[in-house]
């Protein structure tokens, strides 16, 4: 059976259920060894919560890159998230860049925007900075506002497949191979995820349940990237985490004092089952 080292690097928001706190469990559920480097320390994510703190961890990573040089580490997969510092980026780079074992997938979730909007702590120049990171990406996962951020085209909440179309094509061009773009819906009631591959696009459309939930971004992209290390194709894997993301928000759905995040732990079976684990 397929046992994957996987390196995920992204912040520890200490309680949220978010980045690493989200990360590391479904990873590791899905059956790959599950390696972390935490971009910056959180009391909370920083969406909804006030007075959060936040210690970054940049210097530190370049310190940790030299000991694993230097003990021979190397990962089949390095999925990047939620990071730190402008600064950061460059190191973020240089790691997804040479410390992949041979046969290494890339995965960057660019993970600073939603709704149309940046998160609270980054700017434009961050946007800037993550460019050369998502271009070499072998596989992109951004929702709809970082696709636009990245390209600079207007963020609409509605909009044609030829828009979509078109997002892709420009974000294709900051060099990454393959993108899986989320929250793609186009008739009322239904949500989905569009994988894009040379110039052709493939859509997975699904119930869309109202309610948006903080996390959901980070609980996507981490079963996404269990699915495809278990073996499962890139089309297979962006639908088998769609619905296991839907089954999240079922799960959470109803209890108002859990606004922070979906509990994405209670559906981890019908993720393994998913995998045929
Ligand atoms: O889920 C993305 C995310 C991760 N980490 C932190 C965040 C957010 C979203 O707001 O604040 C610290």
């Amino acid at each position: 059976m397929a046992y994957k080292k996987i390196l995920t690097i992204q912040d520890i928001s200490c309680v949220g259920q978010c980045s690493l706190t989200v990360a590391l469990p479904i990873l590791s559920a899905c059956g790959n060894e599950t390696c972390i480097l935490p971009s910056a320390v959180l009391s909370t994510h920083t969406a909804g919560f006030s007075g959060f703190t936040f210690r970054d961890l940049t210097d530190d990573i370049p310190l940790i890159q030299q000991h694993w040089q230097k003990e021979g580490i190397k990962f089949d997969c390095i999925y990047t998230g939620y990071l730190g510092s402008t600064k950061q980026i460059d190191y973020v780079k240089n790691i997804l860049t040479t410390m992949g074992a041979p046969d290494c997938i890339k995965i960057v979730d660019p993970a600073f925007a939603d709704g149309g909007k940046l998160y609270p702590i980054f700017d434009n120049e961050y946007v800037q900075a993550m460019k050369p990171l998502c271009g070499a990406a072998d596989i992109l996962l951004p929702n709809i506002s970082e696709a636009c951020f990245l390209t600079g085209i207007e963020y609409k909440e509605e909009y044609d497949r030829e828009y979509i179309m078109t997002l892709l094509t420009a974000l294709s061009k900051l060099g990454c191979k393959k993108i899986v773009l989320t929250g793609v819906g186009y008739k009322k009631g239904y949500t989905g995820v569009v994988v894009f591959e040379d110039g052709k696009c493939d859509y997975y459309e699904h119930e869309r349940i109202a309610k948006g939930c903080h996390g959901t971004g980070d609980v996507y992209a981490s079963a996404f990237v269990g699915a495809l290390l278990s073996g499962k194709m890139v089309f297979d894997s962006a639908a088998i985490a769609a619905d296991y993301t839907v089954e999240c928000i079922k799960v959470t759905q109803g209890d108002e004092s859990h606004w922070y995040g979906v509990k994405f732990e209670l559906a981890l079976p019908y993720l393994i089952k998913r995998l045929g684990k």
